[in-house]
């Protein structure tokens, strides 16, 4: 099985050159000359060469062991796929904004809830071709959806066909699309990443874009659509599909929720797949931070986690890792706290634990946290507002310093005050591009360094006040990126695995305008449910870029569920004593209780 390492890039596009007849010599100029066409077509031999490439390269003993794993199914599912029928329900509403969104989605709103149950689907053997596309961050078990679907595809009819759209939503509006075939998938089973087919933040929303998809679908014969995204992919699969049933197109438009940051979630949709892998890898590091911390005894970690908005992710990493400060920042919004009471907050633990000998801990800050501090959402709203009014000046003015000085001339006076007094790299950082979303791009911001530099600044204070004796030496760490593509936990395996068979299901029973969901994940997966919530009933009207605008809802951390109660009724005592717990590293093989676990999360939520 181990071959020698991949051979350079340069290799393989002229490799890929050759097999499309362009005799591409390396240069620019050639390769511009071949016009949009050629550049597609040689693209996606160029992935195809590599993903062939890929098995050729040396693999790890986890990774060649990984291929062999089954993932599990709900009982429901391992049923031949003619026999899988959709049972649906009463029609639906959406909680909120019900008229605004059933003029907009005249054709799929109030559609009933399908569950998956044993009878027969003449229709399930039809031969179809179906698309896939990635979209958004990285997420651990995107593979496996996409194995999923692959497998319920061919079950019901080996002639059917599966195309993944290259990378993400731009590559369904320019028709790149590469087939995914067996000996293609072997590489990539119940591994990480979104490397199969790459992924993409293009947000398909202009009439062109909208008939460009239309086009696609309609050249490559496409019956359906499966949409592995977040909150505003899956918004977009609901327009998608009602888009395409107004133009009388027969493609039918699935969605499947994907994010490590866990805010894609409701009472069907029990959690967003790779949530489960990013919080698990997450918790080893910060365990281990922790033992390291209480061994050499003499840092404080200031360790910010990934999640764009919602503290999910903190919250969970702080249930299985009991940290002396973890910040939740929906908390922060609710209380209304200011930068300076939090910086307050956690200085007060530090001079505690001071007080006990203790010159160290550790602190977990969410990602989003600077858009939920009041007076930081406000400024960030009127820094949005200014980038997008004054753009053009903006673009002209050269430097730091300048580009400072055009905002802070245009902000409101409390706003000029705040970002004044912020460091000249976090005022950057406020100022660095959107994505294309318009939102700030919160991974970018250093919060974590901000907090260090003004608790520091803060403990000083205290010393020359005699109410602090300690010492305060601090670290900072973020951790995002490096649990995006872990190899996807048995929990992820299996989950991500059901979602795209449960996705061709709902496709071969028909439906459109879905998402699939599996429930009851606290139980063994022999006991999930499968089946589709139509994707409107989780919608409401919000206000995006000036406009009114249907969108999926953010589910953020609720003060008032069980994983925050369980929390709060703990943090105090970790904040005095060291009561760090070392989850390890995720396992694979092994005993139920250490291989076969759901978050903390999931199961408080589910009273498991
Ligand atoms: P999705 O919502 O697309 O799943 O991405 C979430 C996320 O991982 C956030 O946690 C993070 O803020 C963001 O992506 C980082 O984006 P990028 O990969 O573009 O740096």
């Amino acid at each position: 099985m181990v071959a020698p390492a991949t051979r350079p890039v340069n290799h393989l596009a002229a490799e890929a050159g050759r097999q499309v007849g362009l005799g591409w010599d390396g240069s620019r100029s050639v390769l511009r000359s071949l016009g949009r066409g050629g550049i597609l077509k040689f693209r996606v031999y160029l992935i195809m060469v590599a993903g062939k490439e890929s098995k050729m390269r040396q693999q790890s003993p986890l990774q060649i062991a990984r291929y062999a794993y089954t993932p599990k199914l709900p009982a429901v599912l391992q049923q031949p796929i003619g026999s899988i029928v959709a049972q649906l329900g009463e029609p639906t509403e959406a909680e909120s904004d019900r008229e605004g969104l059933r003029s907009l989605f005249s054709r799929t709103y109030g559609l009933p809830i399908a569950e998956f149950a044993a009878g027969n689907n003449a229709n399930a053997a039809t031969a179809r071709t179906v698309g896939v596309v990635l979209s958004g961050g990285q997420a651990p078990g995107g593979h496996n959806v996409i194995s999923g679907l692959f497998d319920g595809l061919k079950a019901a009819n080996a002639k059917s066909r599966l195309l993944g759209f290259l990378g993400g939503p731009s590559g369904i509006t320019d028709n790149e699309t590469l087939e995914i075939t067996e000996d293609y998938l072997a590489a990539y089973r119940n591994t990480g990443g979104f490397d199969i087919i790459g992924s993409g933040r293009t947000k398909i929303e202009t009439d062109e874009q909208f008939e460009a998809v239309a086009r696609t679908c309609v050249e490559q014969s496409i019956d359906a659509i499966v949409v592995i995204g977040g909150d505003d992919s899956n918004t977009n699969a609901a327009v998608l599909a009602e888009y395409f049933l107004s133009r009388d197109i027969k493609t039918q438009v699935i969605g499947v929720p994907k994010t490590i940051d866990g805010d894609l979630k409701n009472a069907y949709i029990e959690t967003s797949f790779g949530f489960d892998t990013a919080t698990k890898t997450y918790s080893e590091l910060i365990g281990n931070i922790g033992r390291d911390a209480n061994s050499a005894k003499k840092y404080w970690h200031f360790i910010k986690l990934m999640g764009r908005s919602a503290s999910h992710i903190a919250l969970e990493c702080a249930l299985q890792t009991q940290p002396n400060v973890c910040i939740i920042s929906e908390e922060v919004a609710a209380k209304q706290q200011t930068l300076e009471q939090i910086v307050e907050s956690i200085a007060t633990v530090v001079a505690g634990r001071a007080a006990q000998g203790e010159n160290f801990g550790i602190v977990l800050v969410p990602e989003g946290l600077i858009e939920f501090i009041p007076e930081m959402g406000i400024l960030i709203r009127e820094i949005n507002d200014i980038l997008a009014r004054h753009a053009e000046e903006f673009a002209t003015r050269s430097g730091p310093e300048a580009q400072s000085e055009l905002i802070a001339s245009h902000l409101s006076k409390e706003s000029a005050q705040l970002f004044e007094s912020l460091p000249a790299g976090i005022q950057q950082q406020l100022l660095m591009d959107r994505d294309p979303h318009g939102n700030v791009q919160v991974s970018r911001i250093e919060t974590e360094k901000l907090l260090v530099e003004m608790v520091a600044a803060r403990l000083k204070e205290m010393k020359s006040s005699a109410e602090y004796g300690g010492s305060f030496s601090a670290l900072q760490h973020f951790f995002g990126y490096e649990g995006r593509c872990a190899f996807p936990s048995n929990f992820d395996a299996d989950y991500c695995y059901s979602l795209g068979y449960t996705a061709f299901a709902l496709i071969a029973n028909g439906l459109t305008g879905y998402i699939a969901s599996v429930r009851n994940l606290a139980r063994p997966a022999s006991q999930w449910k499968a089946g589709g919530i139509p994707i409107t009933m989780m919608m409401n009207m919000e206000r995006r870029h000036g406009q009114h605008k249907p969108v999926i809802r953010k589910a953020l951390v609720e003060l008032e569920g069980a994983p925050f109660k369980q929390f709060a009724a703990q943090r105090d005592a970790w904040a005095r004593n060291t009561s760090f717990v070392f989850p390890g590293a995720i396992q694979y093989y092994g005993p139920d209780e250490v291989c076969n676990q759901p978050t903390v999360t999931l199961k408080l939520e589910q009273g498991a």
